[in-house]
């Protein structure tokens, strides 16, 4: 079977759609760093869709953690496919705008050379929360983070992504060039405000100037990122080759939706980025909130519940009555009250979420979100706690996310097997946890001490801590699937 490159697309397999412009005409514009599957379902679209309008805003990924995008891509000339699934079938397009995949560990001095070039005018990033180096509850640099300590140490061999943009831009200060636009396009809360504080802090450890500079002359525009991408499977590269006749390594399964909020400021141009569907506003702090307190709290929740529960994915779970109760409840009671949002319908927003979530197509799995629980909860959970907790409201259903988020942080599940726990903190999470042994308020007191999710708010209320440890009781007594029938039928909680 033949793999997919750039000389097959002069005769394209049937039924997929391929890139409308002269790729030999496209030149990079942008680099961006972490070239995960979101950003290839994401930002990448984007701007296939614009490039035959403008061909200089060609991509150029980096991968910061592991090489394995650059080898799948590199024999595909940097070609992949996207599969848009729903219950109405799939539809396959070849995304073109990539043009080529560096590895920041073996390439660093060409990635650093190459953000310092003219040419380039953004730098994108979707590094997920912990590539930020960051402390979760205060948005600050964490500057005792052992990449950090490197990057300050040998500022012109950075690990950290922040230490990448901090020296490229410093080599763009030195040569006399315009800086680039950083463009945060993770789930951060403010992600351009939070990139900005993070990056000008590290630059000013390193010099004062550079630091003042950077604040000066770089723009950070905030965005709201929407699409949910489920991890790629042996059976979706199975599905994409028995479709097309064409091998692909590295596909991407994703579902129609797709949003993208952008401010509009930029120091150094920009594609017309409307005209691929993306918005442009003043301000996204409204959008990027509503959406990491519906979409990202709904689907953490989901995900530790929903794991304890033994549903394997998002979709399982929410075809549980009592799940998809607990979650439109949450939304609607807990979430909603909170956003300040004229004219925006947020019943019709919440729905189209619960649809979202259920569609059968996408094998979108609950350990998948589980994933970094110590790096989201904060912006998913906890201000829209801290909120409500501010006006006296109740949190019963926001409380239980957090208290399955403890359950699942113990690395044991309910039949007693253990949980494969991905999360930077997993270590001192699971040493707590074993001091706590099955004593849910032991574990409460150890979990709910770390800072760096919680504050130090937080562990004094009392509201959150009666709310949360009944929950937690009732997920060692009970378990997830009867808590959460229990809380959805009425009968659950007290508080
Ligand atoms: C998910 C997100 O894995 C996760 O934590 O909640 O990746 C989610 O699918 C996207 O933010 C949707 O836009």
């Amino acid at each position: 079977m033949p793999r997919l490159s750039a000389s097959l697309l002069a005769h394209p397999p049937t039924g997929v759609a391929v890139p409308r412009y002269d790729r030999a005409q496209v030149t990079p514009g942008i680099v961006h760093l972490g070239i995960g599957a979101f950003h290839r379902a994401h930002m990448a679209v984007y701007v296939d869709d614009l490039l035959a309008q403008d061909p200089s805003w060609g991509i150029i990924g980096a991968s910061l953690r592991r090489p394995d995008t650059k080898q799948a891509l590199e024999p595909q000339d940097g070609l992949y496919t996207v599969a848009v699934r729903d219950a109405e079938g799939t539809a396959l397009r070849i995304i073109g705008s990539i043009l080529g995949v560096m590895d920041a560990n073996t390439e660093r001095e060409d990635l650093l050379a190459l953000m310092a070039s003219p040419a380039i005018r953004i730098v994108s990033l979707t590094v997920t929360e912990k590539g930020y180096c960051h402390d979760p509850a205060t948005g600050e640099l964490d500057e005792g983070h052992p990449d950090i300590v490197w990057d300050l140490a040998n500022p012109t061999q950075p690990k950290s992504a922040p230490g990448i943009l901090v020296e490229a831009l410093a080599r763009r200060r030195a040569t006399g060039l315009l800086p680039f636009t950083v463009l945060s396009c993770d789930n951060l809360p403010s992600n351009g405000h939070t990139t900005r504080r993070i990056v000008t802090r590290l630059a000013a450890l390193r010099n004062a100037e550079l630091g003042d500079w950077i604040k000066r002359e770089v723009r950070f525009p905030g965005t709201m990122v929407d699409r949910i991408v489920p991890a790629t499977t042996d059976a979706d590269r199975a599905m994409v080759e028995a479709v097309t006749g064409v091998s692909d390594a590295w596909p991407i399964m994703t579902e129609p939706f797709t949003q993208w909020v952008i401010e509009d400021r930029f120091c150094n141009g920009r594609p017309p980025f409307e005209h691929s569907g993306a918005t442009i506003a003043a301000d996204v702090e409204p959008f990027e909130r509503m959406k990491l307190r519906m979409l990202n709290g709904s689907h953490s929740t989901l995900a530790y519940l929903g794991f304890l529960a033994g549903h394997q994915y998002v979709a399982d779970a929410v075809s549980d009555p009592a799940f998809a109760a607990l979650i439109q409840g949450l939304m609607t009671d807990e979430v909603m009250p909170t956003l300040d949002m004229p004219g925006v319908d947020l019943g019709g927003y919440r729905d189209r979420l619960l649809e979202r979530f259920s569609n059968p197509a996408l094998q979108h799995r609950t350990w998948q979100i589980a994933m970094d629980g110590s790096q989201k909860l904060p912006q998913r959970l906890l201000g829209t706690i801290r909120d409500r907790l501010a006006a006296g409201q109740p949190i019963t259903r926001l409380a239980l996310g957090v208290a399955a988020w403890m359950r699942y942080v113990t690395g044991i599940d309910e039949t007693g097997e253990s949980i494969d726990v991905r999360d930077p903190l997993a270590m001192r999470m699971m040493a707590i946890a074993a001091d706590a042994g099955n004593d849910p308020e032991a574990l409460f007191e150890g979990l709910v001490a770390l800072g760096e999710v919680f504050g130090t708010d937080l562990p004094q209320s009392a509201p959150f801590r009666a709310t949360v440890l009944e929950h937690l009781e009732s997920l060692y007594d009970e378990g997830a699937a009867q808590t959460v029938a229990a809380i959805t039928s009425g009968k659950g909680s007290r508080l």
